[in-house]
């Protein structure tokens, strides 16, 4: 009996010991495999990402296959467009429509542009800092789509909102505004540009040279004339080299004014020489405003712009941090919506 139970006890502990084997195996097993999967979580999100961007740029490429294969049998368009009109007067008609003028724009998508007829000389990125100027917005997208494609252009026309009630940073905006775009395309050209400027005349070109360009002689609130001499507030046009190579907008002007000039210096140091278009055509009407409320005088910007060729190194593209909020294909323009952590 004693030798039976002892049997029935150690082959019921047998069976028990065997059993929690099991269980320890297959435990170390699968706990293995899990903190492996939740380890693997974050090389997973790259790999979708960058699956995802595959996924995206194969997309493109078959479009942009196509489209190059219809480009590559087209005539590079002529130096002068055919379509050109010149001085135009501008009508801003005060229950305008975002609905009408994307009727009015019925070949542009995405926000972006080509003429069918022939190859444009240039791929030209518009980049707008916005923020609460939807009526200037609409104004100038209503005027704007019809003047580039009278240039027979390819262009692309980008909105980078500043979001929250920071400070006001036109400079960082547009800095953000080339490094978002150059996911899209690899422009030839950037022009940096007022929300409330409309260009009066068609012959203004909005392309780049081998220097940089500043395109606003003159307003109709100055006259039409030249502000001071080193004046490069505005619109400008710099090319992707050129914009580049001096590192682009400072950072670090919060609230209006100094960051126009700044930029002027960085073209200076680099020995480059601004260009303009003759009076007659670099004419613009500057709609109507106030100062707006987050965009009071920097009272800085003269302590700043004293050390321009101390810091334009360190302080430009290389260091734009920001969040990205959102990215939005509208119809007519991208809309880059951003917050910035510093900053008053
Ligand atoms: C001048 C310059 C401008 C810039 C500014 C100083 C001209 C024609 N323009 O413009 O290029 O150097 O001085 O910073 O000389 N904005 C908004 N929401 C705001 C504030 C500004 O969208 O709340 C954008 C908008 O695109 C506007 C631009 O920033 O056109 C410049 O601001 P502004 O129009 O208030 O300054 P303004 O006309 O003195
Ligand atoms: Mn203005």
């Amino acid at each position: 009996m004693s030798f039976n139970v002892t049997f029935h006890l150690s082959y019921k502990f047998r069976l028990l010991l065997l059993f929690t084997l099991c269980l320890t195996v297959v435990g170390w097993a699968t706990s293995n495999y899990f903190v492996g999967a939740i380890q693997e979580i974050p090389k997973a999100k790259d790999l979708m990402a960058s699956l995802n961007k595959g996924l995206v740029l194969g997309e493109k490429g078959t479009v942009t296959e196509e489209a190059s294969v219809k480009k590559a049998n087209l005539n590079n368009c002529s130096s002068v467009s055919p379509h050109l009109k010149g001085q135009n007067k501008l009508v801003f008609k005060p229950d305008l429509t975002l609905e009408e003028v994307q009727a009015e724009n019925p070949e542009v998508h995405r926000g972006r542009y080509h003429p069918e007829e022939c190859r444009a000389l240039q791929r030209v990125a518009i980049l707008i800092p916005h923020r609460h100027r939807e009526k200037h917005l609409l104004y100038l997208l209503e005027h704007l789509h019809p003047f580039l494609q009278r240039q027979q252009l390819e262009y692309g026309i980008y909105v980078i909102h500043q979001a929250g009630s920071k400070k006001f940073n036109r400079a960082k905006l547009l800095n953000v505004g080339y490094l978002e775009a150059l996911k899209d395309e690899i422009w030839d050209c950037f022009i940096f540009h007022d929300v409330d400027l409309v260009p009066e005349n068609d012959l203004n070109l909005y392309k780049c040279e081998d220097q940089p360009r500043h395109l606003v002689v003159g307003r109709n609130s100055t006259g039409y004339r030249l502000r001071y001499s080193g004046y490069f507030g505005g619109v400008t046009a710099l090319s992707r080299e050129q914009f580049f190579k001096v590192n682009g907008f400072s950072n670090n002007y919060w609230g209006w004014g100094g960051e126009d000039d700044d930029l002027r210096l960085r073209v200076e140091l680099h020995r480059m020489k601004i260009t303009r278009p003759l009076p007659e055509v670099g004419k613009y009407t500057m709609i109507f405003h106030k100062r707006d409320q987050g965009n009071e005088v920097n009272v800085e910007r003269m302590k700043l712009l004293h050390q321009v060729s101390r810091v334009w190194r360190t302080d430009g593209l290389s260091s734009c941090d920001y969040k990205l909020l959102s990215v939005d294909y509208n119809p007519l323009y991208v809309n880059i919506t951003v917050d910035f952590w510093s900053g008053p």
